[in-house]
């Protein structure tokens, strides 16, 4: 997709919302998931994807912002406003298309985004007045204009994807005024990239946003980054990078870095390790005030990760990115799936012995989960058990690989995880490390852990 400019028709908008004589009224929804796992307990993180929406809106419309996650509830009566709009990943699907039909229901204009109804707009459709394909900025010229004539199109979708350099500064103000705002986490949500061209056939990424890398300039990563030090009144802010692959460019990576170790500030982001093995890389993150990386190691067979298109990970390099990050004081939050077919019971104990003789910081397991829309999800559909979305958070069972039985494969993926973070495995991989709120999640995941039955993942 090519990107786009500025146009007349941006003009034109702000001419039509300047002759509106009411603002017209939006309750934006962060809907909670269904699911029993800890996917939304505890404290979460502020959804950078509905202020984002919230910004936007927020310069022509006036703006309720409700995260169900945090205990608010949508109101039964929803007359106080125009436009409802939901944001929506599989797992709160469910949820989300509940909501839009009680507003459907009361005459709202009902917006739906995010990832599945990006994915399935077919679906979506049928529980919105329009659904948003992709992101919104690339779409609100045409989607704004339309609210306000009252001119609504069942989908929006960009032909052209607009550049970086015109992203708003996210107002958190929407966030933090609701009443719980105190269950988010502290960690601020910061975006320098978008996309991944790498491609990995179970990821949604690839097919939203296709081949197309784009970033902000780094000034104004590092001007929001000075922005929030300033607001909050000291140096070390800890922001967490929600980008999908803030590293797939190395020059603009180790600028953006250079940049962030004179500012002070401590970091964390999801990464693929591409260039990981290089030591100056886990050099200038560690100086830059990375305190942790997410990595995708997903798993240690060579076969799965050419099976699924994991072209950034090479198994030869696992060890030593891992001594890299660990030698310059990077812990590692470690994500491995299981459910692969050429999964065995083998595959586990080679896990094992990974993640404690590396000593990975807080390892994360998840069951394979074909996303609708995905290559994957097409590939497997035939071998699905179930299509009840509320599953679809990466904790449940969806098919049964070709190498191992359901019940071998489950009692074997509860063991792993009961094994790892036992208080003698939790010694070994974290005994020296700073007391911080990874140790704390370890003592979480020992609790957590020692309850797990596989019944819970069927
Ligand atoms: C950072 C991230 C996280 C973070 C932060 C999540 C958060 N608080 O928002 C953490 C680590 C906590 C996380 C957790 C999970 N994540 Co996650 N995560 C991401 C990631 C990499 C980026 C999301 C993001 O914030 N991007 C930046 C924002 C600005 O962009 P955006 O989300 O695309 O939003 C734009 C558009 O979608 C659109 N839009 C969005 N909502 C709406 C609403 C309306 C009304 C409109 C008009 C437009 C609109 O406009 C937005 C602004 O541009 C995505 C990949 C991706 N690109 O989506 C995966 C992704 C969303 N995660 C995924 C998963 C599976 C999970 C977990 C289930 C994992 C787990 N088992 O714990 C949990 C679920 C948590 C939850 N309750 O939703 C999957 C979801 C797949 C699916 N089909 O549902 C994704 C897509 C990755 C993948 N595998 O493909 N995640
Ligand atoms: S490397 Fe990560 S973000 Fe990129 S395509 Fe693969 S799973 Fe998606």
């Amino acid at each position: 997709m090519p990107l786009e400019t500025t146009t007349d028709s941006e003009l034109q908008l702000q001419r039509l919302a300047a002759e509106e004589k009411s603002r017209k009224k939006w309750l934006l929804v962060q809907p909670v998931s269904n699911t029993s796992m800890m996917v939304d307990s505890g404290t979460v993180s502020m959804p950078l994807n509905l202020l984002m929406v919230a910004t936007l809106a927020g310069e022509l419309f006036d703006i309720t912002f409700i995260d169900e996650r945090l205990g608010d509830r949508v109101p039964q009566d929803l007359s106080a406003y125009d436009v409802v709009a939901i944001t929506s990943r599989t797992l709160n699907a469910t949820k989300a298309y509940a909501i839009a039909d009680r507003a459907k229901a009361q005459g709202k204009i009902v917006l739906l985004g995010g990832v599945h109804p990006t994915m399935l707009h077919d679906e979506a459709t049928a529980h919105a007045t329009s659904v948003v394909y992709g992101e919104i900025e690339s779409v609100w010229t045409e989607l704004a204009t339309d609210i306000i004539l009252g001119n609504m199109k069942p989908v929006y979708r960009a032909s052209t994807l607009k550049p970086m350099t015109s992203m708003r500064r996210p107002n958190f103000g929407y966030a933090m005024q609701t009443k719980n705002a105190k269950r988010y986490s502290s960690r601020i949500p910061i975006l320098a990239t978008k996309g991944c061209p790498v491609g990995c056939n179970f990821c949604t990424t690839p097919t939203i946003y296709g081949k197309n890398y784009r970033y902000r300039e780094i000034d104004f990563v590092l001007d929001e980054m000075r922005y929030h030090q300033e607001r909050l009144g000291k140096e070390k802010v800890n922001f967490s990078f929600m980008d999908d692959n803030i590293s797939f460019r190395p020059k603009y990576f180790t600028e953006l870095l250079e940049g962030m170790a004179k500012l002070n500030v401590r970091w964390n982001a999801n990464i693929s390790m591409n260039f990981l093995h290089k030591p100056e890389i886990a050099e200038l993150a560690g100086r830059s005030g990375c305190d942790l990386m997410s990595i995708g190691f997903e798993s240690l067979n060579p076969e799965t990760l050419k099976s699924v298109h994991k072209g950034s990970n090479r198994l030869d390099n696992y060890e030593t990115v891992v001594s890299n990050l660990h030698n310059n004081g990077v812990a590692i939050q470690g994500y491995f799936m299981f459910g692969f077919d050429n999964d065995s019971e083998e595959s586990f104990q080679l896990t094992y012995d990974f993640i404690l003789q590396n000593r990975i910081e807080f390892p994360v397991f998840s069951l394979v989960t074909p996303f609708p829309g995905t290559p994957y999800y097409d590939e497997m559909k035939p071998r699905l058990r179930h299509f009840d979305w509320d599953k679809y958070d990466t904790y449940h069972y969806m098919f049964e690989p070709k190498g191992i039985t359901t019940d071998t494969f489950l009692s074997n993926f509860v063991k792993l995880q009961q094994e790892v973070y036992k208080p003698r495995a939790i010694m070994k991989r974290m005994q020296g490390k700073p007391l911080n709120w990874v140790w704390l999640a370890n003592i979480m995941m020992n609790r957590f852990t020692s309850k797990l039955k596989p019944e819970i993942y069927l």
